[in-house]
This record gives C-alpha cells, sequence and structure tokens, in this order.
C-alpha cells in the first residue's frame, strides 16, 4: 500500500490483501447469507463496509477504554444536523485500507468503484450548518480530541429532488431502505423523555418547597452509535444519533383499555418524532413536531452524558470540568433549561448553584444574520409541551433582566428590547436570546459574520458582554473534499511536498513555488481536465446530462434563496444569451463555459422553486438554441449533496459566491473550491472576505458592493426600477424573461420573478448587476491567458490551509472549549 495503515491495537497483526478478501467473504456468507457468485452489489457493498466496520470497531473500544480511565474534558456537539455524506470511502481513507480494499476487491472480481456507487449517503442535514457539524466531528477525532456528536437520527433525509417539467418534485429520502451498515442501534440504552402535562409545587423532606414535573406522556430514545475515525490516528469517536419509540408504559396502559387500533396509533405518534429532517433553513415555522424533536435529542443527550457517560458517582458541581456542550445554532437551545431542571428538580441543587454550573457548561455558535431565521417558540405551544422549562426560563429572564437593570439603571427601553421573552407580536420566547445569556460564548463562523452579529444582531448584548463574543473562522475536512474527492490532485501534491498536508494543511503553502513551475502547472491542469472527464461521465449516467467539451466550468451549488442570488447569476446568462441572438454579441467571441447549478428549494418556499423552474426553462432553452452554437452550456443535475459535490467541485473553474454582502454567514461551498483549485468570483461577504485577503486581490474576482455600502443604499431608499431604466443590458434580459420566451410565450409563468426584481429586489441583485458583469468580463480575460490562470489557481490551493476544519477546531479549543487534546 503506499498509504501507512492505522496504528492498531496491540497484538493486532497488520492487514493484508488476502486477510481481508477472507474477512470480506466470511461477511458475505455469515451476515449476507449469499455465496459472492449470488451475491448482489447491495450484498457486496454491505460485506465490504462491514469488513471495515469490524476493523474500526476495534479501535473505537480502545479509544473509549482509554477515555474511561484518563477521564478528559470533552466536547459534546449539539447538532440537529449532520450532513455525513457516503461513509465507506471516507472510513477506508481513515484506516489506511483503500489500497488492500481495492486489490482485494479486484482478487474477488469485484470493482471497488462499483460498491461504493451503491452507498446511500446519509443527508440528516440542510446543507451548510449540517456538513459543517460532520466536518468538525472529522476534524476532532483526526486531532485527537474526546468528542460526542449528539443529534437525531431522521428515518427520512433531506428529500430527493427531481424535476418533473422544469419544477421540483420532491420525493422522500429512504436512505435506509437498504440497510445502514454503519450503525449500532442499542435498544437496551434506551432514554425516556417527557412532555406536557402540568407543574406542580410540594414540600420536600427537609421543608423546602420544590417543583416538580408531572408530565402526560413520553417516548423511548434509541441511541445508535456512529464511529467517527481520526485519519490514520487510530482514535475513533462516537456520534450518537436518537431514534423515538413509544415507550412500554404508554402502548400498555392504552392496551389494557382494550382498544389496540388505538395503542399502534400512539406507536406511529412516538416515532412521529424521528421521521423526518425538516427541509426548511431559514424562516423556522413554529411547528410543534420540530420543537418535539429538538427536545428529544437534547434530553436524550444530556441524560446519556451525564448518566452513562459521567455515572452516578461524578459530583456534578463539577461538570464543566468534564463538558461542554457546543450548540450548533438555536436548535438545541432547549437544552439550557433542561439542564437546570436537571440540577435542581432531580439533583436537588439550589437556583444560583444550579445557574453557576449551567452557565459555563454552554456555548452558542450563530450561523445566520437574517432576522427571520431567527427562532422564536410561542409561548403557549412551549408551555404546552414543556411547561417546567417555561418556567425555568421565565426565572432565567427575570435575574438576566435585573442584572441588565443594574448595569443601565433606568433605561426600560433597552430592557424590553433585551427580555428573551417577546411581548409582540405574540409572546414567545428569542432562542438566540436565550444561548446568548446562558452561553459562556458566542461565536460566529466568520470575521463579518461575527461583527455583525455584535453590532448588528445582537448590539446590546455584546455591551453588555463584550468578552463573551468571538469569532471562529468555518472551516472543511481536507480528507473528505480535498484528498478522498480529488485523488489526481492530492497525488500531485503530495508528489510535489510529501503527504504532511492532510493533517496540516498549512503546509500546502509549500506548493507557492509550484505556481511558477510550467511543468507543475501542466500537470495541474491535466489533473482538471481529468477530473472534469470524470464529472462528465457521472452526469450522463446520473442525469443523461452532456456538457459542453473544453469549456469553462462555472459552478454555483448550494441551497436556494434569494439571498444568494441565483438569479443574479441567470441574469448575466440571460445577457449574454440576448445579445448572442439579438446579434450583438458574435459567440465566437465568447469563452465557451458549462454552468452547473445544484439548488434544493425549502418546498414551502414559493419564489424560490419558481427559480429553480426559471434555472431550468432557461438552460432548456439556450441549449437548444443553435445560435448560441453550443458556447453557452446550462445544466441543472437534480438532488445536489454531498455525494455530487464530491464530483463536482475537483473539476470546476469557477466558484460563484455572490450573495448581497452581508447576508451570508460564513459559505463553505467557498472553501471547497478553492481548496480545489478554482477561482472565485465573489462579493465581500461571509467568509470571501477572508478567502479574498489570503490569495490576493489579483486571484479573485471581487464585485458588488460592500456590507457598509448595501447599509447606506438601503438607508436612503433601494429602488431597483432605475437601474432596470437605465442599463440596457439588464433590461434586456429582463424584458425577455417577462416575455415568454422561456416559457412557451406564456409571460405569466416567470411574471412573478420579474415583477419582483424589478419593483422589490430585497437582495439588491440589479444594484449588483453591472458590477458583476465587469467581473465576469474580467474571468473571460483572465481564462483566455490558461497560464496565468492556472498560476492563479495553483496560488488558491497554496493558500487554502487556513481553511481546513482543524483549524477551526484548534481556534474552538483555544477560544472557547480549553480542551486540550488527550494524547
Ligand atoms: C430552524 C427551525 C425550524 C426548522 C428549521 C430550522 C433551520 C434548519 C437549518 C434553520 C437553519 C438551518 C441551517 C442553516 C445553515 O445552514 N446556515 C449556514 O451555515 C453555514 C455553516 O456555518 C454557513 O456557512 C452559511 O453561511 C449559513 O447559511
Amino acid at each position: 500500500p503506499t498509504h501507512p495503515v492505522a496504528n492498531a491495537p496491540v497484538g493486532t497483526p497488520p492487514p493484508t490483501v488476502d486477510g481481508f478478501v477472507r474477512e470480506f467473504l466470511h461477511e458475505l456468507t455469515s451476515n449476507q447469507g449469499v455465496s459472492l457468485e449470488r451475491s448482489t452489489v447491495n450484498d457486496q457493498y454491505l460485506a465490504l463496509a462491514q469488513t471495515v466496520r469490524n476493523y474500526l470497531s476495534a479501535r473505537w473500544i480502545e479509544t473509549q477504554k482509554k477515555q474511561r480511565t484518563t477521564r478528559p474534558k470533552g466536547v459534546a456537539y449539539l447538532s440537529a444536523e449532520y450532513l455525513l455524506g457516503r461513509q465507506l470511502g471516507n472510513n477506508l481513507l481513515a484506516t489506511g485500507l483503500i489500497d488492500i480494499a481495492e486489490e482485494a476487491m479486484k482478487q474477488c472480481g469485484l470493482d471497488i468503484a462499483v460498491l461504493r456507487a451503491q452507498e446511500v449517503e446519509p443527508g440528516l442535514g440542510n446543507g451548510g450548518l449540517g456538513r459543517l457539524a460532520a466536518c468538525f466531528v472529522d476534524s476532532l477525532a483526526t486531532m485527537n480530541v474526546p468528542c460526542i456528536g449528539y443529534g437525531l437520527r431522521y428515518e427520512y433525509g433531506i428529500f430527493r429532488q427531481t424535476f418533473v417539467d422544469g419544477q421540483q418534485v420532491e420525493q422522500p429520502d429512504t436512505w435506509l431502505a437498504l440497510g445502514c451498515p454503519w450503525e449500532f442501534a442499542h435498544p437496551e440504552h434506551a432514554i425516556q423523555i417527557d412532555f406536557g402535562g402540568t407543574i406542580e409545587t410540594y414540600v420536600d423532606a427537609d421543608g423546602v418547597e420544590r417543583t416538580r414535573w408531572v408530565p402526560e406522556w413520553n417516548v423511548l430514545g434509541i441511541p445508535y452509535n456512529y464511529m467517527v475515525p481520526g485519519y490514520l490516528n487510530g482514535r475513533v469517536n462516537t456520534l450518537r444519533l436518537w431514534s423515538a419509540e413509544a415507550t412500554k408504559a404508554f402502548d400498555l396502559a392504552i392496551f389494557n383499555s382494550g382498544d389496540y387500533a388505538q395503542a399502534v396509533r400512539a406507536q406511529t405518534f412516538a416515532e412521529n418524532i424521528t421521521k423526518v429532517l425538516y427541509p426548511e433553513d431559514s424562516t423556522p415555522q413554529g411547528k410543534e413536531l420540530r420543537l418535539q424533536q429538538q427536545y428529544f435529542f437534547v434530553a436524550c443527550s444530556l441524560r446519556d452524558y451525564i448518566e452513562r457517560v459521567l455515572g452516578p458517582e461524578f459530583d456534578l458541581h463539577e461538570l464543566d470540568s468534564r463538558i461542554i456542550f457546543q450548540l450548533n445554532d438555536t436548535h438545541p437551545v432547549i437544552a439550557v433549561p433542561e439542564l437546570m431542571r436537571i440540577l435542581v428538580d432531580l439533583k436537588g441543587f439550589d437556583w444560583d448553584e444550579a445557574w453557576a454550573v449551567t452557565k459555563k457548561c454552554f456555548a452558542y455558535t450563530c450561523h445566520t444574520l437574517l432576522p427571520e431565521a431567527l427562532e422564536v417558540w410561542p409561548v403557549d405551544l412551549l408551555g404546552r409541551l414543556l411547561p417546567r422549562h417555561l418556567e425555568i426560563i421565565y426565572r432565567i429572564n427575570e435575574e438576566f433582566l435585573d442584572e441588565v437593570r443594574e448595569a443601565f439603571p433606568g433605561d426600560e427601553m433597552r430592557i424590553r428590547r433585551m427580555s428573551i421573552v417577546a411581548e409582540h407580536p405574540a409572546r414567545a420566547v428569542r432562542m438566540a436570546y436565550l444561548a446568548t445569556v446562558a452561553g459562556c460564548k458566542v461565536n460566529g463562523v466568520a470575521e463579518l459574520h461575527s461583527q455583525l452579529l455584535r453590532d448588528k444582531v445582537l448590539p446590546d448584548f455584546s455591551q453588555l458582554w463584550p468578552e463573551k463574543f468571538t469569532n471562529v473562522t468555518n472551516g472543511v475536512t481536507p480528507r473528505r473534499f480535498l484528498r478522498l474527492a480529488n485523488r489526481g490532485l492530492s497525488e500531485l501534491i503530495s508528489s510535489a511536498i510529501g503527504t504532511g498536508w492532510v493533517t496540516d494543511l498549512e503546509r500546502l503553502r509549500e506548493l507557492e513555488p509550484y505556481a511558477e513551475d510550467a511543468e507543475f502547472r501542466s500537470a495541474f491542469r491535466d489533473v482538471k481536465t481529468r477530473n472534469k472527464a470524470k464529472l462528465n461521465e457521472v452526469l450522463i449516467a446520473r442525469d443523461g446530462i452532456e456538457l459542453g467539451q473544453d469549456h469553462m466550468l462555472d459552478v454555483m451549488v448550494k441551497r436556494l434563496h434569494e439571498y444568494k442570488r441565483q438569479t443574479l447569476k441567470l441574469l448575466h446568462i440571460v445577457t449574454l444569451y440576448n445579445e448572442i441572438i439579438s446579434g450583438r454579441l458574435d459567440p465566437k467571441t465568447v469563452t465557451p463555459r458549462n454552468f452547473v447549478f445544484g439548488a434544493k428549494a425549502a418546498p414551502g418556499y414559493l419564489m424560490a422553486k419558481q427559480i429553480i423552474h426559471l434555472i431550468n426553462a432557461v438552460g432548456s432553452t439556450v441549449n437548444a438554441d443553435e445560435r448560441v452554437g453550443g458556447v453557452l452550456k446550462i445544466a441543472f443535475p437534480p438532488n445536489y449533496n454531498v455525494t455530487l459535490a464530491e464530483k463536482l467541485i475537483p473539476a470546476a473553474d469557477l466558484s460563484e459566491q455572490i450573495s448581497l454582502a452581508g447576508m451570508e454567514a460564513s459559505g463553505t461551498g467557498n472553501m471547497k473550491f478553492q481548496m480545489n483549485g478554482a477561482l472565485t468570483i465573489g462579493t465581500d461577504d461571509g467568509a470571501n472576505v477572508e478567502i479574498r485577503r489570503l490569495v490576493g486581490d489579483e486571484n479573485f474576482f471581487l464585485f458588488g458592493m460592500s456590507e457598509p455600502e448595501v447599509a447606506e443604499l438601503q438607508a436612503k431608499g433601494y429602488d431597483p426600477g432605475t437601474y432596470y431604466e437605465s442599463d440596457r443590458r439588464l433590461r434586456g434580459a429582463i424584458d425577455l424573461i417577462g416575455s415568454g420566451h422561456f416559457s412557451g410565450g406564456d409571460r405569466g409563468t416567470f411574471g412573478s420573478i420579474v415583477t419582483n426584481l424589478v419593483t422589490v429586489d430585497r437582495f439588491m441583485a440589479l444594484a449588483d448587476y453591472a458590477s458583476y458583469m465587469d467581473a465576469q468580463e474580467r474571468v473571460e480575460k483572465a481564462y483566455a491567458d490558461t497560464e496565468e490562470w492556472t498560476r492563479s489557481a495553483v496560488l488558491n490551493v497554496a493558500r487554502s490551509g487556513y481553511f481546513s476544519s482543524d483549524r477551526s477546531m484548534r481556534d474552538y479549543i483555544q477560544r472557547i472549549w480549553g480542551t486540550p487534546p488527550a494524547f
């Protein structure tokens, strides 16, 4: 093998191809119950996965054994989403078994690529936030930091997107249908979780008045464990996802009443809690089931950590010496009153004691700036589902507001502004405020975002507690998104600077001199060309999509949101098209380009769905128009997911990061593209700011208003109509859409997009249009100079080391967690 094999537990012989073959055939016969000759690809995939799982589980047990003796402080990452992507390739990489497994499969007459393609990725997240959680647990394992990731085992992950007549249609994601070989179910460790009911006060044995919760119903939380292996270091951390089932007690009571059908319904009711991932990633609807999900996983996780990890002997006054709970956005914030309830109601702490502990055990990461994306729970809903928690929140709020009164005497406006409980339009709990009050630290996810968080979203809080606020810029794992997804580039890099970069990405700096090396640049281009060819194969097989040959690959992949401005990208394309068909632009002078989109719209987000329809309509019209001569090709493969990202990103030349400045908290796709040698066309938003600072202006296509300029234009009053009136090309593009040209002559189909753009344009696409078109012209010029472009691309890779999620984890450890690596 060309790669070292992870340290095995003492006494284990090193793996060999023969041994691997034996183990694989054993799994096939004993687990799948089939012979190699009669086995299906799914049997073969499951047996291969099982073989890798066996190898990892030995290390997993070792890791836990060590932890039980050393008792280090660990991280509990609380996240409602983990967008893991396929596991097999990653686990082969982490164990160093890739080459052995490939050879072993070959000896069995199998192609490992076919087996790997059989895996359905666990899509247990919406987008950036869920993928970030997956990158973070990968990095922590690789950096030898003890961590448990806690979350939800949704039976259906993010929906599978299909297009019917260019419109999005959602299908359920049945990721478990063919069996998931990576999970370890532990029904014997089920935890009962209560809901509803009332609270009552009583006098305890010491004559102290106390409160208790008399719940009305409950469910069981069943833990499913997943292994999170570090890269070639023998550590295997745990991801523990909870699945809801009906409790026996619940069933029995109803069975005893003789109503069998009702009892079965009760079961369904319980199982509903983890049935499906909510596909909204902004403007959360205050859905009761969503709150049930949040409390369910958080209550399971706290109980699990306190009772099973720490055990009954542990003195909970010292809780912060053993754990920090990192809140991935506000989704798990109900953990704060839950910990208070455990300490006060169940463990007999007095309030102040409990609050002192709680405040040290939580830290909060915010991932948004959009006001409508801030989670708020109506008081009546919270009171119905979690009456005791609501009461605890009220008390936290009272004491907090007393503190504000003391700091700002007489400032009643401020007190009303800062209250955790909003009074208008309806009484509701502001989860971000609760998280900020309870958290020992609050962080944004890129420098600009953290600044805006302090200044615009939580200004009163940052005045009160300036030292609470910090930044940790996001990162992505170089194992999955470079080493695994781009084997060609990885090998080229390693041939130049060795393999150390995989766990120390700043070493990519050593590539800088190679940007000046014509031979290296040529090899670099060959890698891109091969990645493009592989992408073409995938798109043909997957969707029957044929891209243009020898075209620039321009990619915009991310959730569909108006603030991300897929419409601005469309206006660029439609402008080029309109200029060509009206004879003002000779297609022979246009740089041939493939424009690839990938985007899911939340099912209830109508404008987003219309934009998807428009992208598809423009695509089929432009692709079929002979006047274009094939220089513009638009592709919108459905169901963009982690698996497709791993194919698209390594092939890309140009990365589109074009959100309105001040709207994208960070972006993480932007980092993956840079790492794979795409150049960015982008606004000064989110982590683009840091990307540009690192690669330099000459290696980045900046356009558009800055955040302060956006704020200024907003303040003086924005009128998109003036841009429409005064810019001929812009007007031409918008009018072409409005004319029905892309909708069989029907002006109504995209009428609301056009009207919205010209009259409202909340995210100011028209204001940035001219600047974007300019930047695209600079892109064309730059791309024409192949050697210069490659030089820039190499420098982009060389300067991407900062965006490793290993660095993000170091920053969290230093600035927030105080957890030393446990070597
Ligand atoms: C909340 C309540 C109810 C239903 C759904 C939700 C919900 C679910 C998911 C709200 C938000 C999300 C996801 C947000 C998200 O992905 N944000 C992105 O996080 C990335 C990682 O920090 C950033 O890079 C992106 O800029 C940010 O948009």
